[in-house]
């Protein structure tokens, strides 16, 4: 395995153009940003290869606005889907705000962690009238791990389409990453068969819960969010599974969102629960619930 850690200026494509909303709408326009590229090592099935980034500078697809929209990809340079059909697979990547402490893991050297998905490439939506600011001092930083079943070695890049609305347009949330693995890292242990892994925090925020979701690895059942202190269910998200380049691999998390989800007290209790039904031991899974919340 390559670690490789680079200060990295990101290649930064603007496709802005102003999309076509229905009126009733508060006015919004996507941004295409393409970081990378970054070319994966070849490898094989058994020992696939590995490419783990830090990008200590990440573009922001604009810096005094609210993002209501964020739908990530990995694809080639001619902006084809690049997956485990051709070899690559988006392992995961984080994007998070270093002008900012992560509401669950506030010691956490990465910043408030706001956006992230692996390979099933989940679409975040906020419900109407919601959305993350981004202030102008805010700086991004990018975590990414690519993977390449394939031979040959692939050059990507990670894409992610930003839905963006003016600064104050929106009722801003923040973003509570509920993982099981706890603050220290996300990896965690599951055994051959069905297995849970739980992790609670005791809540430092109070407001309505309006978008979720989840993300496990292979062997992932599903992963839920609750609020122990009321019972009330925040978000459950199933895995969904298909064969790509001839392995049963994730290709779909549930979302939750609705206006709101759930309400959260300071001082609420909440657990996610991560179900696994692994084939064999793993030491590197995951069970994570991203939730976003508008406080107050
Ligand atoms: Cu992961």
């Amino acid at each position: 395995m390559i670690f490789v850690v680079a200060a990295f200026a990101a290649a930064l494509a603007w496709t802005g153009n102003a999309a076509a909303k229905p009126a009733a709408a508060a006015a919004t326009q996507t941004v295409t940003v393409k970081y990378g590229p970054w070319t994966i090592p070849g490898g094989t099935m058994d020992r696939p290869g590995e490419l783990p980034n830090v990008v200590t500078a990440a573009p922001k697809p604009c810096s005094n606005c609210d993002i209501v929209g964020e739908k990530p990809d990995l694809v080639y340079a001619d902006g084809s889907t690049a997956d485990m059909n051709t070899g690559p697979m988006l392992h995961h990547f984080v994007i998070s705000n270093l002008a900012a402490h992560d509401t669950v893991c506030p010691f956490s050297p990465l910043g408030d962690r706001i956006w992230a998905s692996g390979d099933e490439r989940t679409e975040k939506t906020m419900p109407d009238g919601y959305g993350v600011p981004v202030k102008s001092l805010d700086r991004w930083a990018m975590l990414t791990d690519l993977i390449n079943y394939s031979a040959a070695p692939k050059t990507v890049y990670i894409s992610i389409t930003y839905t963006i609305a003016g600064a104050g347009s929106t009722t801003p949330v923040r973003s509570l990453w509920l993982d099981a693995g706890g603050c220290l890292t996300s990896d965690y242990s599951v055994p051959a068969g069905p297995s849970t892994h739980a992790w609670t925090w005791t809540s430092t925020v109070g407001g309505r819960v309006v978008f979720a979701n989840g993300h496990q690895h292979a062997g992932g059942v599903h992963v839920t969010a609750s609020d122990a202190t009321t019972g009330a269910l925040i978000c459950d998200s199933p895995a969904t599974y298909d064969t790509m380049g001839g392995m049963r691999t994730i290709v779909k998390m549930g979302t939750c969102s609705g206006d709101p989800l759930a309400t959260v007290s300071r001082g609420d209790r909440l657990t996610v629960t991560s179900y696994y039904d692994s084939p064999t031991a793993k030491n590197d899974v995951m069970g994570i619930v991203h939730a976003y919340i508008a406080e107050g």
